[in-house]
């Protein structure tokens, strides 16, 4: 791997990555009436912040690429958000501003990003923002899963299944589906899906802006407990979720209990990607910007069929595919190559196949992988007494695991299950915690010597992956 983390010659750089990820008001009862957060609104915000970061301005950006949203659903998505934040100018002065709108799903981010990189690289433009928003947090129940449901029984209809056979919640069902075949493969043990709830959860307690520390902030204060001086400089926001919460959590579909559900919220979040030769015009090229290195993607169909028997791994292989391709134009990279993983986990299955796909543990050793570092988490907390509700111990057994790069280097935001997921945005959150690692900045979840990083998108039930490798420019 020597010599790929150089920039070159993939030139495009990522000079700016912002997000807010909220858990919404649901607009049920007397607020039917309310307005949900407006997609533009929060997509201006994130937008403002990630050009800030960079010294930059709107009238530097010549090309936007955005992913559609399901609160939203407007025509050509990045035009229309384009359109509604006056980017193309006053009309007077029209502005060469190249929009494209990409729809893979949940892999739409990372898609995105790819393709802002090859428009940088191919079509000549010199920095392009890629924006994502939802608002599924503030929607309520029932319109949120008429909504979700609506996509696969218009589908399964198309494709003549009997009626019925797509059971609402229609998601987590079709994840179940494929839970219930990998469970019967390679032994995956409900437990050690559970497991990895648990996991992300931890890192998700080290996280300030994560939906599960927002919601307890309230319970004690880190910032006052950080003082303390037995106390190590990372601190928890948040006490984390047991794998004895998770087991008791209510059940969605047969093998899917609640909080192994992706977490509704609404939420936004932006990148921006310029050429080196603008940065370096511009003054602001220096190493150590996270450049992106390698990328491949790849599609199956969109819902599992009902008859077990037809799924077979072919079918539900775009996630090693991608991971394969991913690898290969990074320089024929593997795991060992890399040091932070921001793997999508709608649902615990889709973690255990990634985890596989991207060479962390051999296929059908997902299960067992998570059943280890659950292990080495538990050991250590109970190893310090630590009840995960005050600063942690100098010197003790959990700060030693945080600094031991091969602890659990997945997620440290706490990805869909924990940070929070507004439908097509949360692969973004993967891309801001990639680039918060790889420029040292993720505090008290920084993973030691973090050079490259790899993030990967799923859209549909397992049915469009994308994967993009990134990192330090040296
Ligand atoms: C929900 N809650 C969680 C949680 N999920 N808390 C912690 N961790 C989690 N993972 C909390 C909520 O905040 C809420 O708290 C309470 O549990 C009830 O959740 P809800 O969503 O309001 O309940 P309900 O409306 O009854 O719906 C339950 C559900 C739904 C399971 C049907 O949550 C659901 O469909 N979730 C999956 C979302 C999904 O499918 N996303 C797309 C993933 S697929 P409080 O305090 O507010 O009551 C994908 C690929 C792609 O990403 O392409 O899109």
């Amino acid at each position: 791997a020597a010599g790929v983390a150089s920039g070159l010659p993939r030139q495009v750089a990522i000079v700016g990555a912002a997000s807010m990820v909220k858990s919404g008001r649901k607009l049920t009862g007397s607020s039917k009436q309310r307005e949900p957060p407006s997609t533009t609104a929060m997509i201006g915000k994130v937008l403002h912040r990630a050009l800030q970061q960079a010294n930059l301005t709107v009238r530097d950006l010549d090309g936007l690429v955005a992913v559609p949203s399901l609160q939203g659903d407007h025509f050509m998505e990045a035009h229309y958000q384009a359109t509604a934040l006056g980017l193309f100018g006053n009309g007077h002065e029209p502005r060469a501003l190249r929009c494209r709108t990409l729809d893979t799903g949940g892999a739409g981010p990372v898609s995105a990003l790819l393709e802002a990189e090859r428009m940088i690289q191919a079509e000549g433009l010199e920095c392009v923002a890629v924006v994502a928003a939802d608002a599924v947090g503030s929607m309520s129940s029932e319109t949120f899963l008429s909504k979700a449901d609506d996509i696969f029984f218009k589908l399964g209809k198309t494709l003549g299944q009997p009626e019925g056979s797509v059971k609402s919640p229609a998601i987590p069902h079709g994840y179940d589906r494929i839970t219930q075949l990998q469970m019967k493969n390679y032994d995956l043990k409900r437990i050690q899906l559970q497991m990895a709830v648990s996991l992300e959860s931890y890192h998700a307690s080290l996280h300030p802006d994560s939906l599960q520390s927002q919601k307890s902030n309230a319970a004690f204060d880190p910032v006052k407990d950080n003082q303390q001086s037995t106390q190590s400089q990372s601190r928890y926001y948040s006490s984390y979720t047991t794998l004895e919460q998770v087991q008791s959590s209510t059940p969605v579909t047969p093998n899917i209990s609640l909080l192994e559900c992706a977490r509704r919220a609404d939420g936004a979040a932006c990148l921006i990607l310029a050429s080196n030769r603008f940065l370096q015009r511009r003054n602001v090229w220096a190493p150590g910007i996270p450049v992106v290195i390698g990328g491949g993607a790849f599609s199956g169909p969109l819902y599992p069929p009902q008859n077990p028997d037809l799924i077979t791994d072919v079918m539900y292989a775009s996630c090693q595919q991608a991971m394969t391709r991913a690898y290969a134009s990074a320089g024929n990279l593997c795991a060992k190559d890399i040091h932070f993983f921001g793997l999508y986990d709608c649902f615990p299955i889709c973690l255990v196949r990634a985890i596989e796909a991207c060479g962390l543990a051999p296929i059908g050793g997902g299960g067992k992988y998570l059943e280890i570092q659950h292990q080495r988490l538990v050991t250590a907390l109970e190893s310090d007494s630590d009840d995960t509700t005050a600063g942690i111990r100098k010197g003790g057994a959990v700060e030693s695991l945080l600094m031991d790069p091969s602890f659990f280097p997945i997620n440290t935001h706490g990805g869909l299950l924990c940070f929070g997921a507004p439908w097509e945005v949360p692969a973004m959150f993967n891309i801001v915690e990639a680039v918060d690692q790889l420029r040292g900045q993720a505090r008290g979840r920084q993973i030691q010597g973090c050079r490259r990083a790899l993030v990967f998108g799923n859209g549909g039930v397992l049915s469009a992956s994308a994967v993009a490798i990134l990192a330090t420019s040296s």
